[in-house]
Formats: C-alpha cells, structure tokens, sequence
C-alpha cells in the first residue's frame, strides 16, 4: 500500500487541511500520514480563531521516522503556521527526498486578491522556497502573482496565465498547474505546464457561480490521491476538478454554507466511481 504525508495545520472546525487530506487520501486506497502545522480552532476566515503553532514539533517528529526507517511515496504539504516554519519543512524535504518519490506543493495561503490573515508580507517569498522543492505545484491565481510578483489580474487572457506560469516554472518546480483559471465566460478549470517537455494540459468545466472554503484542499488531496493510484498528472488534475465541481454541486443549496466547506462526504462515492471506472 503506498503511503503519503501530509504536512498542514489541523482546523478543527471548518472542513479544510488536514480534516479534508486524511478522509480524501485514505478513501481513494491511500495511506494519509501526518505532520500538523498548527492547531487551529477553525480556519482563518473565522474571527478569533486559537492557533498553536507546532513548528517545534517537526525536526522532532522527523527525526523520530528516520530513526524508524519510514519512507513516503509523497510528500504534500498545505497551509504552513509560519515564516519561521518553512526552513524545518525545506529540511523534511532534503531529509525524505527520494529519486521516486513526489514532493507536492499546494502553497496555500491566498485567495482573492489577498493574504489570508495569519501571514505578513514577508511570507510569499518563504512559500517560494517550498515551492522551489517541489515536484509540483498547484497555486492559485492570487498565489502565483504573490509568489512571482506579476500583478494579479481578475480580467486576462491566455498570454497573462502563460506569463504567470513560465515564471512560477523559474522558481524550479517541474509541473506548475495553476488553478481556478477561465479562459472563457462560464468555464472554469486548470492549466499545467511541463517545464522538461514544454507540453501544457488544460481542462475546464462549467463554472458553478458559488465560492467554497477549502475546495483547493479538496482539489490538491485529490489530485495528489489520483497520482499515488497511477493517473498521470493531467487525468489527476481532471479527477480533481470533477470532484471538486461534484462536491460544490451538492453543496450549493446548504444555507450560510461558505466558511464550513463542501460536502465532500457525499461525493466519495461519486469520486471512486471515476478512480475506478471498471469496477475494481
Ligand atoms: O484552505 C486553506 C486553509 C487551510 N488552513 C487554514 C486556513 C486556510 C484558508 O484560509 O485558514 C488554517
């Protein structure tokens, strides 16, 4: 059985992070192991919401699985607590880095235009170093202009999403796929770049006019669940953004809905249907 770690915060309430990773990962045939950033009461969107910040408990815990001979087909960290947090998760990498194995990045720590508001100005330019480790990385459009410092646009074209991503390729991962891209009224979706064949993938669906908390949890569990079961990155991406739209899809008729995340629950069966459509 392959196994992960997943490197974020646990919110404990508000379906996102690691509260998304573990049933996601696990539900599609994959072992989830952990390593919390933080202790969170809810996500950040919440006011005065409780953070412990476990940055002192990585070196420790890493140290404790090498001693153990533990290894990991990927590694894919998300929400990071801090700043000062990012040199322990850059040595995770060194520390469980193998030839086969596959670092993915979610840099998650922006959406609309904005820093979420547990970090500084500074803490983009730190992301960027995680990115750099990565194998592959899944930022949106406000994190892709953070992490560049291209301006972020609401209104473009095909030649501004190339821009963003030949820059994002620079900071050394080799597959970029920036999420939550339209490149036409109404469609919504992902483009990817190869950075060692140059090829781009893209793939869109309908857009649902609604806006969820943690669906690029959702979306980065799953692609990251398909990629361990053998998908390439294009068919993992795919996998994500249908499950994602599948779960806003069920969600959207929830009342006050927004800040407590998707119904993702309800999709599982939905989402191992297309994992395995033969059946198996
Ligand atoms: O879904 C991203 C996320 C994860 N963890 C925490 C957050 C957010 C987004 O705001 O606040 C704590």
């Amino acid at each position: 059985m392959k196994r992960i770690v997943s490197i974020q915060d646990i919110s404990c309430l508000g379906k996102c992070s690691l509260t998304v990773a573990l049933p996601i990962v696990s539900a599609m045939g994959i072992e989830c192991a952990i390593l919390p950033t933080a202790v969170l009461s809810t996500h950040t969107m919440f006011q005065n919401f409780t953070c412990k910040d476990l940055t002192d408990q990585i070196g420790p815990i890493a140290r404790h699985w090498k001693q153990e001979g533990i290894a990991f087909d990927a590694i894919y960290t998300g929400y990071l607590a801090s700043a000062d947090q990012v040199a322990d998760v850059c040595r995770f990498f060194d520390a469980f880095k193998t030839p086969d194995n596959l670092i993915f990045v979610d840099p998650a720590m922006a959406d609309n235009g904005k820093l979420y508001p547990a970090f500084g100005p500074e803490f983009p330019a730190e992301m960027a170093k995680v990115c750099a480790k990565a194998d592959v990385i899944v930022p949106n459009l406000t994190e892709a202009s953070l992490l560049t410092g291209l301006p972020y646009r609401t209104e473009y074209d095909e030649g501004y999403l190339r821009e963003l991503i030949a820059a994002l390729a620079e900071l050394g991962p080799r597959h970029v796929a920036l999420t939550g891209v339209s490149l036409e009224p109404g469609k919504l979706g992902v483009m990817a770049y190869d950075r060692a064949t140059g090829e781009t993938f893209t793939y869109f669906n309908d857009e649902i006019p609604v806006r969820y908390h943690g669906t690029g949890d959702v979306f980065a569990s799953t692609c990251v669940g398909g990629l361990m079961n053998g998908l390439n990155l294009g068919q993992a991406l795919a996998l994500a953004a249908d499950y994602t739209v599948e779960c806003i899809r069920l969600t959207k008729h929830t009342p006050n809905s927004n800040w407590y995340g998707v119904e993702f629950e309800r999709a599982i069966p939905m989402l191992l249907r297309s994992l395995h459509p033969e059946g198996a």
